[in-house]
């Protein structure tokens, strides 16, 4: 299997064109997690006129794809809100975004994060979005040891249905459930650098390393101004 590049520069293409748009970004704290499917792309429309505008330079579409329960969807809400998700678990159905501003040197880089079902139903639903990732985030659960396995065949998913130059970042989620830990950290390290992508350890949580691993990738999908 060929070797995906890590978090080298690498410019959003589909957004060199937009200085200037506007864009929305909710109220902080308020959670807009819902529909599925492409309603997503109605709701973006709706709220660019809706709410408080902001500029950008470049905007760029990352994914977090992995198995269902890894936090995914909570990932999203402690970048996008600040807060986590806990009580019951409501698996996302179809797929969903939310977007954020974030700044990268000078410029300011809109990242349309894309949270997919990791459900096997929903699969051929994520597929479709592969080809128009700039970025992907693949999360495992530090405490599922299975879905830190099936990482090699996300993997080989994203081969198959991705760009060639699609950033891909790893990240070891719950990293603050360390009494319950199945998956030792050298061994994310070590299957990251075997196929050559950057790793760290996130808990949606606590907070940890969500900012950065979200700024990384931001950094790598845009070219500075
Ligand atoms: N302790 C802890 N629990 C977490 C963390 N992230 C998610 N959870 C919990 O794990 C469960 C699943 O989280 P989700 O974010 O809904 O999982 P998902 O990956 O989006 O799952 P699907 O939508 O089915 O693909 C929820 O009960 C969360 O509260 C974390 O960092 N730490
Ligand atoms: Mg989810």
């Amino acid at each position: 299997m060929s070797k995906k590049k890590g978090l080298s520069k690498r410019e959003c293409a589909t957004a060199r064109s937009t200085k200037a748009h506007t864009v929305s970004l909710e109220p902080s704290g308020k959670a807009t997690n819902g529909g599925a499917g492409n309603g997503g792309h109605d709701r973006l429309d709706r709220s660019a006129l809706n709410n408080s505008n902001e500029f950008y330079d470049v905007a760029c579409k990352v994914m977090l794809v992995g198995d269902s329960g890894v936090g995914k969807t909570c990932l999203l809400v402690r970048f996008k809100d600040g807060a986590f998700l806990s009580g019951s678990f409501i698996s996302t159905v179809g797929i969903d975004f939310r977007n954020k501003v974030v700044a990268v040197d000078d410029a300011k880089v809109k990242l349309q994060i894309w949270d997919t079902a990791g459900q096997e139903r929903f699969r051929s639903v994520t597929h479709a979005y592969y080809r128009d990732a700039h970025a992907l985030l693949l999360l495992y659960d530090i405490t599922n040891r299975p879905s830190f396995e099936n990482i090699r065949a996300w993997l080989t998913e994203i081969h198959e249905y991705a760009q060639q130059n699609v950033v891909i970042m790893l990240l070891g989620n719950k990293g603050d459930m360390t009494a319950e830990r199945a998956v030792k950290k050298d061994e994310g390290e070590r299957l990251a650098k075997e196929y050559g992508i950057p790793f760290m350890e996130t808990s949606a949580k606590t907070g940890l390393n969500v900012e950065l691993a979200f700024t990384a990738i931001a950094n790598a999908t845009s070219t500075p101004h």
